[in-house]
């Protein structure tokens, strides 16, 4: 740590974790500098031995969210709608007090949390958070996972045995990539942490290889690939299963030494033989002889992968498709080795132990009866939970790192919801469209003055490194880490007082015993002895350490109890047994359809310059060109509606509408809209000042929470239908330029 009275030339390393990339950066501090922005400088590592000094602008946030005056430095209480600067200890107790009088009047049922995703780029957090909510003790645990990666996990669950066991392409040998519903160029990788990931895929051209995607909008990552194919949002179930119908077809199934390690695989062939690509092709909007040509390409290649993330996850069939998109690497030979989709072997393993048992399907929610997974119950139905009256009825609101109201599906409701709970508190560093409805928000340190180690993306990374970052500077006012916070409140909380782990555990001894006792580790062999990681020799390292790339792990990685790979749970043979059965038809049918001009189908999308519903407050992120909230819709649709660009026209679903301009664009597939998410910092109260110079507005308030995946309970954003309405009254009818709109701060 850098004493922060004296100016260091000693430049400071650490891993930029605002997102999975994992991307060294060099800090020079420069603590007498009189402008706050001069006085911490972020530039990429280039020794880092994974990212080479790859950055994206997100990491020169690190100082501006340090410095940020609107960012929470001590707790605060809401004192008849006015904010006040409370002591730790009466925010603790004030919370003590008023959770366990509501547990004590309706059980603990009636408190839920929600976790938001910046919990996974927090060891502290991370590390703690679940002592934190058994304490709790409550059947309401939300989290971001159930309108992200859920289906991904579901699969591991039931093909590898273990939720964490998640495969990821490998990206650095593959010679021909297809990527569904991922836009890595604008996302930086997502399950499939690989820093500088436009260079990773720029090096499958460089070796003769070639990237492909398949997604509704022609990307920022379409736009380098070789090839880019508009796909009907929400079908590619359809592709997939035509795709693996093809390999069995022409017979390209090769399980190779793969073949002692699964089980069910005969129940495949049957399962999909009806789904052929000229039936599909309707359905998904691309022609039989493309997806033909796909199989014969992929097959072609050696070193071949499927992959696909977030608009393959976030559809009603995200559940089957991230099965099929395991079961056809599996199938084809392109699994486990080599350029295929690969296990990773991290310097920490989370996944333990097998839990082909107790984790899925303990409690259902009482509205609507949705399965939990692994302690969590889909965030679908959490402002069900709220707002239905009944025994157990939700009374008081847990957010930590999150903004719900912003992020969720259907988050007006929520927001509509919150001023009648009886009691909330948030951990957070700001006030934001979600927490201005807390009672008492308790801050956390910034990212430079947390340590870091990336526990959650190196077990998704594509090779195996590890890296410990040092805090930069203390916690200013001696503020709590997110840990100890969340060790405080699970003593004061916990039935049974603090249990010997969270006694005796900090971040550092975790990863330290971590790290000696994994694969790579000081005590995993004698002949490490002296050389095997330790936190020591991790943190001497100071720009990270490679441990290679990755390696077959087939078949002592799997947690299944018979050691072997499932191919055909029963959950995913009904499942598709009822799309045959209902769905495709009607599907067909719908195909051959046509709409009206004014019915259109919602995607999402990311800008590289924030993240989600935060940093809109940092000027140079916001500044960007691109930072835009905007319904992008195809020019042949703007034109029946006679729609203008920067026009601004309503955006109507079932559950709600939006006034948004309009950014035509022949990037998009007609009759499908793309509206990113985070936006709407408009709500009365929150206090991030800048992020006012382009509030937009939150698609979420749109978003149905009643379309989910019926497999797994993820939110089904993709392929939502909506409806646009052109503004008559003239007064609202504001034609702006897309190309002007950065140009409003
Ligand atoms: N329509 C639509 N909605 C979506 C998505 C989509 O694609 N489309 N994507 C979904 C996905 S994938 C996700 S992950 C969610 C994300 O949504 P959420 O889980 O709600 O997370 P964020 O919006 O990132 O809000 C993060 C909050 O945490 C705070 N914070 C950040 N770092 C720290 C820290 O270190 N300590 C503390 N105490 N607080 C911190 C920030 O200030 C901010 O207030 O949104 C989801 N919502
Ligand atoms: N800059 C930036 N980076 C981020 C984030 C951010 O907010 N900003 N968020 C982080 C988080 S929390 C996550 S989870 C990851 C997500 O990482 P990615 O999954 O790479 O991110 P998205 O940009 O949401 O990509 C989803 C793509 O799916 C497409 N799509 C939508 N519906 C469908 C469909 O039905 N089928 C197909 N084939 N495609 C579809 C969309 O057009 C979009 O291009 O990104 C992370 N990185
Ligand atoms: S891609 Fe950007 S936000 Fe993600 S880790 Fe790298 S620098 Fe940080
Ligand atoms: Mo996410």
């Amino acid at each position: 740590m850098i004493d922060q009275n004296s100016k260091s030339d000693e430049p400071h390393y650490r891993v930029c974790n605002y997102c999975e990339a994992m991307c060294g950066v060099m800090i020079t501090y420069n603590p007498n500098a009189i402008n706050h922005d001069k006085k911490i400088i972020v530039r990429p590592d280039a020794n880092d031995p994974f990212s080479k000094g790859s950055m994206c602008p997100k990491a020169l946030a690190l100082g501006p969210l340090h410095y940020d005056p609107s960012r929470l430095r001590k707790p605060v209480k809401k004192v008849r709608g006015e904010w006040v600067n409370i002591t730790w200890d009466e925010a603790y107790s004030t919370i003590e007090e008023n959770i366990k009088s509501i547990r004590a009047k309706y059980g603990s049922n009636a408190i839920a949390s929600y976790l938001g995703n910046p919990i996974v780029h927090n060891l502290g957090m991370l590390i703690f958070i679940k002592s934190f909510t058994n304490a709790i003790g409550s059947r309401n645990v939300f989290s971001a996972t159930s309108m992200d990666q859920l289906p991904h996990q579901y699969a591991a669950h039931f093909m590898f045995g273990h939720e964490l066991r998640i495969p990821v392409p490998d990206i650095d040998r593959t010679d021909y990539m297809i990527i569904m519903g991922a836009n890595p160029v604008a996302s930086n990788g997502s399950i499939m942490t690989s820093a500088g990931v436009k260079e990773r895929l720029g090096a499958i051209k460089n070796r003769g290889g070639k990237f492909i995607v398949l997604d509704p909008r022609k990307t920022e990552t379409a736009e380098i690939a070789c090839e880019h194919h508009f796909i009907n949002p929400g079908t590619d179930v359809f592709f997939l299963l035509a795709f693996l119908r093809v390999l069995f077809r022409d017979g390209h199934v090769k399980l190779g030494r793969l073949h002692n390690h699964v089980t069910g695989f005969d129940q495949l062939e049957p399962l999909v033989r009806e789904f052929s690509p000229k039936k599909v092709a309707p359905v998904i909007g691309i022609d039989a002889s493309i997806i033909e040509r796909l199989v014969t390409e992929y097959m072609g290649h050696q070193r071949a992968v499927l992959y696909g993330r977030m608009g393959l996850s976030t559809q009603p069939h995200g559940g089957l498709c991230h099965w099929l998109l395991n079961c056809i690497n599996i199938a084809s030979g392109h699994f486990d080795g080599p350029g295929g989709l690969m296990f990773p072997s991290p310097a920490i393993e989370l996944a333990r132990k097998s839990s082909q048992k107790n984790v899925i399907g303990r409690w259902t929610s009482r509205v609507r009866h949705m399965a939990e997974f692994y302690g969590e119950l889909p965030v679908s139905v959490m402002t069900d939970e709220l707002v239905t009256k009944g025994n157990e009825q939700v009374r008081a609101f847990i957010t930590v790192c999150g903004n719900p109201v912003l992020s969720t599906p259907g988050g007006k409701r929520l927001d509509e919801a919150l001023p009648d709970i009886e009691f909330m508190f948030s951990i957070d560093n700001y006030i934001n469209e979600t927490t201005r409805h807390a009672d008492i928000i308790l801050p956390t340190p910034s990212g430079v003055e947390n340590d870091h180690y990336d526990l959650a993306f190196n077990i998704i990374s594509v090779s195996n490194n590890a890296k410990f970052s040092e805090a930069l500077l203390p916690p200013e006012d001696g503020r709590p880490f997110d840990w100890q916070v969340l060790k405080e409140l699970t003593r004061r909380l916990s039935q049974n007082g603090l249990g010997l782990f969270d006694r005796i555990t900090t971040p550092r001894r975790i990863i330290n015993w971590g790290l000696m006792l994994g694969p790579y580790g000081m005590l995993s062999h004698p002949k490490r002895w002296f050389s095997g990681l330790t936190l020591k020799r991790l943190i001497a390292s100071k720009h990270g350490i490679n441990l290679g790339p990755l390696i077959s792990r087939i078949p002592g990685c799997l947690f299944t109890p018979d050691k072997k790979i499932h191919i055909a749970a029963d959950v995913f043979v009904n499942r598709l047994k009822e799309i045959k059965r209902d769905e495709f038809r009607t599907l067909l049918l719908d195909a051959q359809l046509p709409t009206a001009d004014e019915d259109f189908v919602l995607i999402g999308r990311r800008n590289v310059s924030t993240k989600n519903s935060w940093m809109h407050q940092v000027r140079k992120l916001s500044r960007a060109k691109k930072v835009r909230c905007t319904a992008m819709m195809n020019p042949g649709d703007a034109d029946k509606l006679s729609i203008f660009d920067g026009e601004e026209v309503k955006v109507i679903s079932r559950v709600g509408e939006i006034i948004i301009p309009v950014e035509v664009s022949d990037t998009m597939m007609p009759g499908v809209l793309s509206i990113p998410h985070g936006f709407g910092h408009t709500r009365a109260g929150t206090r991030v000042p800048h992020a006012e110079a382009k509030p937009g507005v939150s698609v979420n308030d749109i978003t149905d929470p009643q379309r989910v995946d019926v497999l797994t309970g993820n939110a089904a954003f993709s392929g939502q239908p909506v409806k646009i309405k052109k503004l008559t009254s003239g007064t609202r009818h504001r034609v702006i330029p897309a190309s002007n709109f950065d140009g409003r701060d």
